[in-house]
């Protein structure tokens, strides 16, 4: 060993590699807010997750799994651009070698838009759960067909409604609500979250025709005072606790999950560590049904 690899590291990389364990999870960053139109800045979120993630405790009590004794592969980020149909070109094509690898993929966005080319590159066998405030059902916004604003209309175009599933639902155009209704977009709403004893069990029973799940969280799904850090934030929202609530009671197998929409530059700390968080309980998940431990 030499003082260079005894004294450097590759930070900002997530550098929990072990040699001989297979990764819980390959992550990789999509620094890209191209389309963003209110608060820009996403393009920092994947380095400032990953400071924030190797400074918070990540054994998980409530899972009982101890990231550190097992092993995550930090790909590093895709290579710059503002080309939206590139992004999500690329995006798709490295989640295609890891859907084919059968590794679970974890993207720290960016902006929401490549959650477009992620799902699209996994087996159709898979439910999209995507908690967010808004729909994103625009058919344009501020002049592009393909934004952070239209990405589930054009997702919805493709492959229709049946495997999506939208919670927290809150904050969008008059229009918007009635594309939902009308295309048949399962929504657990902030509303319906607020006034059913058990929305978990809505979640549950939707996935039940499902054997993976690819989870989308749109830090802005969050009450803007747990997740300020946020392009577009929206008051009103999920508590960190209550989002944990709905990812403790997924059972199935995680073939991929996305945490995008942090902006750095509007945060004050909170959602970089709320982020990282949720990124680590998300790989516990994604540990505990790979072995089989939930059921
Ligand atoms: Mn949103």
């Amino acid at each position: 060993m030499s003082y260079k690899d005894l004294f450097l590291t590759p930070e900002p990389l997530i550098t929990f590699v072990k040699e001989d364990i297979k990764p819980v999870a390959n992550i990789f960053g999509v620094p890209f807010d191209a389309t963003s139109t209110f608060r820009p800045g996403s393009r920092f979120g994947p380095n400032a997750i990953r400071q924030a993630y190797m400074n918070i405790e990540i054994y998980s009590p409530f899972l009982d799994v101890d990231l550190e004794s097992l092993s995550i592969l930090d790909l590093g980020n895709l290579k710059l651009t503002s080309n939206v149909d590139e992004m999500i070109y690329s995006v798709g094509k490295v989640v295609v070698e890891m859907v084919r690898d059968e590794v679970t993929f974890g993207v720290l966005g960016g902006e929401h838009t490549l959650t477009f080319g992620t799902y699209l590159s996994v087996p159709r066998s898979t439910a999209l759960i995507i908690f967010d405030a808004h729909l994103d059902l625009r058919d344009e916004f501020a002049g592009l067909k393909l934004s952070h604003a239209t990405f589930l209309r054009r997702l919805t175009e493709r492959i229709g409604t049946d495997s999506i599933i939208h919670i927290g639902s809150r904050a969008a155009s008059s229009g918007e609500w009635k594309v939902a209704d009308k295309i048949g977009l399962s929504l657990i709403s902030i509303q319906t979250i607020y006034t059913i004893a058990n929305s978990g069990k809505l979640l549950s029973d939707f996935l039940n025709d499902f054997e993976n799940v690819y989870v989308s969280i749109d830090l802005d799904v969050l009450d803007p005072s747990f997740a300020p850090g946020v392009g577009n934030p929206e008051p009103d929202g999920l508590s960190v606790h209550k989002l944990l609530e709905f990812l403790y009671s997924l059972k199935k197998r995680i073939i991929g999950f996305d945490i995008v929409e942090f902006t750095p530059l509007y945060d004050n700390g909170t959602t970089a560590v709320v982020a990282a968080k949720l990124m680590n309980e998300l790989m516990g998940l994604s540990y505990l049904s790979q072995s089989n431990k939930r059921s």
